[in-house]
């Protein structure tokens, strides 16, 4: 792979920018970076355009518009629309420039809302999906369906990983847009330095969410990029692959060690105007296991040390 002519799209992100950094320290010097100043991924001709001049031997898609519940369900139009056209002309692209290998990222609100737990690949399109983020969800369920089809109709080898919710450096702090580990890292540490009694935490408390530290995510996509071929997912009769921790815990159970690591003891306060989501979303990880990966950082320690990187690089 150290030979290959890599595209990461969408390097500045939390999660590009993580794979980039994985990369550059497994020596892979022939990184071609693109972020939304180099070329706009939503437009058609530019992208044609950028793949045509670069020609990419292997491509990451990381490269999408997120957010947390609120952004998600506000932005509609813009969470569906974006995602579908990023997509859309990465992989069209890359099919016109002979790309050899491509993978897409998604994530794993694909799945229905009450779908049985933990997740399997197979239970995509077997039940409705959560309303907050369907948007999003369908335009990311459209990328796996492009991976999987451009390889049944032209023999691409293109195929889509589903991370858990994702935290670590560089995410976005910002209180209305954000996930809720970076918002209550945000909102904990403000009410500590404020001397608050307490802090405010969205929705009843109750659902349980799975997350997996960025960086771990980018070593797994280091992993996967060298290891497995689309062949090794759709002959196999799955179109997708799962990547998270496997464990689970209630988000007052995370505002709990977020109030741990920042070294607050005040109270906290559920505002049930708020949407909880999705009540679980834990992804069965045995395919990835099976195929040797695990991940490694405890979430305390990925939370360490994301307030470590919170603390020197916040505004
Ligand atoms: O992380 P989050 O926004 O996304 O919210 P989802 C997870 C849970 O934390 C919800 C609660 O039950 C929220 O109500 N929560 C509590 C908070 N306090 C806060 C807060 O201050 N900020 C936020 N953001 N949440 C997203 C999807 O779903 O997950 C995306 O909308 C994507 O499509 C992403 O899949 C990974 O896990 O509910």
């Amino acid at each position: 792979m150290k030979s290959k002519k890599i595209m990461i799209a969408g390097y500045r992100g939390m999660v590009g920018s993580a794979i980039r950094r994985k990369f550059v320290s497994e020596g892979h010097e022939n990184l071609i970076l693109s972020d939304r100043s180099e070329v706009d991924l939503i437009n058609q001709k530019e992208t044609e355009a950028f793949f045509a001049e670069h020609k990419p031997d292997y491509v990451i898609v990381a490269a999408a518009k997120v957010g947390g519940i609120l952004a998600n369900n506000i932005y509609r139009a813009e969470f569906i629309y974006d995602n579908l056209m990023i997509e859309a002309n990465v992989i069209n692209s890359a099919y016109k420039n002979n790309v050899e290998k491509l993978l897409f990222l998604g994530s794993s609100c694909i799945y229905p809302k009450l779908s049985p737990q933990p997740m399997k690949e197979e239970y995509l399109l077997t039940g409705p999906l959560e309303y907050t983020n369907e948007p999003y969800a369908i335009a990311k369920i459209a990328g796996i369906k492009l991976c999987e089809n451009f390889y049944k109709q032209y023999g691409c080898n293109y195929f889509s990983v589903m991370p858990t919710n994702l935290f670590g450096p560089f995410d976005n702090f910002d209180l209305k847009t954000s996930h809720v580990l970076p918002a209550l890292i945000r909102k904990v540490h403000e009410a500590k330095v404020n001397k608050q009694k307490e802090i405010e935490v969205w929705g009843t408390g109750t659902p349980k969410r799975e997350f997996l530290f960025v960086e771990d995510l980018a070593d797994a996509v280091h992993f996967l990029m060298d290891k497995i071929n689309a062949s090794d997912l759709y002959d196999n009769g799955y179109s997708h692959l799962n990547i998270g921790t496997g464990e689970d815990l209630t988000i007052s159970e995370l505002a709990e060690i977020i109030k741990s690591v920042v070294g607050f003891e005040g109270s906290i306060k559920y505002d049930s105007t708020k949407p909880d989501g999705t009540p679980r979303k834990l992804l069965d990880v045995s395919r990835l296991h099976n195929l040797g990966w695990q991940h490694k950082t405890a979430l305390k320690t990925g939370i360490e040390r994301t307030y470590g990187w919170y603390l020197k690089n916040r505004p």
